[in-house]
C-alpha cells in the first residue's frame, strides 16, 4: 500500500485541538501519512496557554533534514513558528529542498493568548512569504500582514493584493472574523479572486480550525488537487468538523476530526451548494424520525432540483438509497447531482407545470396512508400504470403529468398501486426539502383512522 506523505512544521498543542496534533489528525482524515517537525511545545488546555517552550533551532533543523533525507514529501505546511530564529531556519531548509509551503501565519490562540514573538511578522514577510505557495490568514492576521484595517469585503480584496505583493502564489483570507450570517473566504491567485461561502455555525468558537484548514489544504495538494479545488474541499470539511465539534475541557470546543464527513462534489456555484446542503440536512433529519415502516422495498430517494432545472443533471439526489439498516432508516450512498432517474423524472415533470415544486421523496404505499393523506387535507393525485400509452417516454414522467393534469395542479402526493413486478408507491412533493419533510412529519404524526 502506498500513502502520500505531508509534512507539518508547527507547534505542539497539549490540549490536542490545534497545532501539530490537529495537523496529524487532518492528514490522517485524508488518508495521508503525516510527518512533523516540532518548533515549540505549548502547555495549554481548552482555556489558556500557560507556557511556550521553543525547541532549539538545531533540533528543528535536524527534524526537517531527517524527513527530507528519507521520505518523498508531497506537500508541506507551516504553523506556529514563533520568532525570527525559527522562521529563518525553516525558510532556509525549505528553500534548500526546493519546497514551497502552505503558511498559516499563527499569531494568537483561540483563547486570546499570543503565540508569536514581536520579531515574527517582519521575519515571515522577509524570509518565508517570498518562498511560499499559499498563505492562509484570518482577518486579524491579514490586517497585520497588509498593514491596513479590514472592515468590509472590499477591504479583504485590497488586503489580498497587498499580501500577494509579499510573494506567496496564493493568498487566502478567511472571513470568519467579519460579523455576518455567512462566512466568505477569498482566495487571490494574482489575477482572480475566488470566493467561498458557507453559512456561519452559530455559538461555536472552535479551537484548531485554522490549523486544520491549512493542514487539509496541504493534504489535498499532496493528493494532487489544484490549489482552488483544495481550498474549496478543505473549507467544507472544516465546516463539517466544526459543526460536529465537541468540548473536551471547560473551555473552547475542538473540531471533530474523526467524524464521517461526506465531501460534497465540487459545486463551484453557491446556488448548487445550497441545493446540496438543504437536501443533505433534510435527509439527515428525515432519517432521524422516519418510522422504518415508511421505507419501500426498493428503498427511498429524496431529490431537490436547482431553480429552473431542465435535465437530470440539475437534480440533486442520493447516489444510492435510503434503506433500512438494523431497523432504522439509513442513508446508503452519497448526495450528488445527476444521479437519480425515477424521482428526478417526477420532479422534472412537476416543474414543467409549476417551477416552484422542486423536491420529492418516495415512501411505502398503503391504502391507509393514502386515506390519512386525504383526511389531513393533502391534495392527492394518482395514475394507473395500465393507462400508460406505449409511446410514453417514461412511466414516471407520464404518470406524474397524468396525475397533475387530472387534478389541475401539482398535488402533495402522487400514488400508484403498482403492477406485476412494480411496487406500489407514494411520492410526496413539495417546494423544497423542508416543505417535503413538513408534509411527511404531518403524515406520520396523524392519527391512524
Ligand atoms: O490555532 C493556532 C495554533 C497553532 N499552533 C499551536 C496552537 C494554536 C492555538 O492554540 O496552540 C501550537
Amino acid at each position: 500500500m502506498e500513502k502520500k506523505v505531508a509534512l507539518s512544521i508547527a507547534g505542539s498543542d497539549s490540549s490536542g485541538g490545534a497545532g501539530i496534533q490537529a495537523d496529524l489528525k487532518s492528514f490522517s482524515y485524508l488518508g495521508i501519512h503525516g510527518v512533523t517537525a516540532i518548533t515549540c511545545v505549548t502547555a495549554q488546555n481548552t482555556q489558556q496557554v500557560r507556557s511556550i517552550s521553543k525547541v532549539p533551532v538545531d533540533v528543528i533543523e535536524h527534524q526537517i533534514e531527517s524527513l527530507f533525507d528519507d521520505c518523498s514529501i508531497a506537500a508541506v505546511k507551516t504553523g506556529m513558528l514563533y520568532d525570527e530564529e525559527i522562521v529563518k531556519v525553516v525558510a532556509k531548509k525549505l528553500s534548500e529542498y526546493h519546497v514551497k509551503p502552505v503558511v498559516d501565519p499563527v499569531m494568537v490562540a483561540t483563547s486570546g493568548n499570543a503565540l508569536a514573538h514581536h520579531t515574527f511578522v517582519s521575519s515571515l514577510q522577509q524570509y518565508l512569504l517570498p518562498r511560499s505557495l499559499m498563505i492562509t490568514a484570518n482577518i486579524p492576521e491579514a490586517c497585520i500582514l497588509a498593514n491596513m484595517e479590514i472592515k468590509k469585503q472590499k477591504d479583504v480584496q485590497q488586503a489580498c493584493k497587498k499580501i500577494f505583493e509579499l510573494g506567496p502564489e496564493y493568498v487566502l483570507i478567511k472571513g470568519g472574523h467579519l460579523e455576518d450570517d455567512i462566512v466568505v473566504d477569498i482566495l487571490f491567485d494574482g489575477k482572480q479572486f475566488h470566493t467561498f461561502i458557507l453559512p456561519r455555525i452559530p455559538y461555536k468558537k472552535a479551537h484548531g480550525s485554522g490549523c486544520t484548514l491549512s493542514a487539509l489544504i496541504t493534504g489535498l495538494l499532496a493528493l494532487g488537487e489544484s490549489p482552488v479545488d483544495a481550498v474549496e474541499k478543505a473549507k467544507y470539511i472544516v465546516w463539517s468538523m466544526i459543526q460536529q465539534g465537541y468540548s473536551p475541557g471547560k473551555g473552547s470546543d475542538v473540531l471533530n476530526h474523526s467524524s464521517a464527513i461526506q465531501i460534497p462534489p465540487l459545486l463551484r456555484s453557491n446556488e448548487k451548494f445550497s441545493v446540496w446542503l438543504e437536501l443533505k440536512t433534510a435527509i439527515e433529519t428525515m432519517v432521524s424520525f422516519l418510522p422504518p415502516g415508511c421505507i419501500p422495498e426498493v428503498g427511498m430517494n429524496f431529490v431537490y432540483a436547482r431553480p429552473n432545472a431542465k435535465t437530470r443533471n440539475d437534480i440533486c439526489a442520493v447516489d444510492g438509497r435510503i434503506t433500512k439498516h438494523k431497523e432504522r432508516p439509513s442513508l446508503c450512498g452519497t448526495i450528488d447531482f445527476g444521479v437519480s432517474k425515477h424521482v428526478a423524472s417526477i420532479v422534472l415533470a412537476a416543474m414543467s407545470f409549476d417551477t416552484t415544486m422542486r423536491s420529492a421523496v418516495n415512501i411505502r404505499y398503503s391504502q391507509k396512508t393514502v386515506e390519512i393523506c386525504k383526511k389531513i387535507g393533502f391534495a392527492v393525485g394518482t395514475f394507473d400504470r395500465k393507462d400508460e400509452p406505449p409511446t410514453a417516454p417514461s412511466t414516471m414522467e407520464w404518470g406524474t403529468k397524468h396525475a397533475i393534469t387530472i387534478l389541475g395542479r401539482v398535488p402533495d402526493i402522487i400514488y400508484d398501486t403498482g403492477s406485476v413486478g412494480k411496487e406500489p408507491m407514494i411520492r410526496v412533493l413539495g417546494k423544497n426539502p423542508k416543505d417535503v419533510l413538513f408534509k411527511i412529519q404531518k403524515l406520520v404524526s396523524a392519527p391512524v383512522p
